[in-house]
């Protein structure tokens, strides 16, 4: 289920495209969910032209985001987890992998999904990984967000 505001999107069409996933490592637990929930959509929208890769943080995505943006992909499906610690590394690697993302995305014009989870603790990143006690699954939203843009674009 999606948050309050969150609206109700149609399944996207989507045959013929050609989406990257980038998915970091760390908390493989919740990134292994965001992957399958990532591939599930893509799956509904009849993409079967698709890649996985795995970089070994967030701070990487943007870099991967932007060769596979820069390589004839039509959109990109970023994932990753940043759990909150005691530094202040969590501010820095978000507001990183945040702005690189953005950056890429209206750089090249080519779609960004943005399923990076930014939480306090692991319960809440569990609860947006789309396993079956999850209420939300972030996976599926980013990549369909990234359907929908791209068709969006299209539309122009
Ligand atoms: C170093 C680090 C820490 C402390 N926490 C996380 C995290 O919660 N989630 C995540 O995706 N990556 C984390 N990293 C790794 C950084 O993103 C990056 O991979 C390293 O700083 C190496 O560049």
């Amino acid at each position: 289920m999606s948050g309050s505001g969150a609206p109700t999107i149609e399944i996207p069409r989507a045959e013929g495209v050609r989406v990257a996933v980038i998915a970091a490592q760390w908390h493989p637990k919740v990134t292994d969910a965001l992957v399958a929930g990532a591939e599930r959509a893509l799956t509904e929208s009849g993409v079967t032209d698709y890649k996985v890769v795995r970089v070994p943080g967030s701070f990487e995505l943007p870099v991967a985001a932007l060769h596979a943006a820069k390589g004839g992909y039509d959109a990109v499906v970023a994932l990753g987890v940043v759990i909150r610690g005691d530094t202040p590394h969590f501010e820095y690697v978000c507001q990183a992998a945040t702005d690189g993302l953005m950056r890429v995305a209206t750089d090249t014009g080519v779609p960004v999904g943005f399923g990076l989870l930014t939480c306090d603790n692991d319960p809440q990143a569990l609860d947006r990984a789309g396993l079956p006690d999850s209420r939300e699954d972030k996976g599926y939203e980013s990549a369909q967000a990234a359907l929908s843009t791209l068709l969006a674009t299209r539309a122009l």
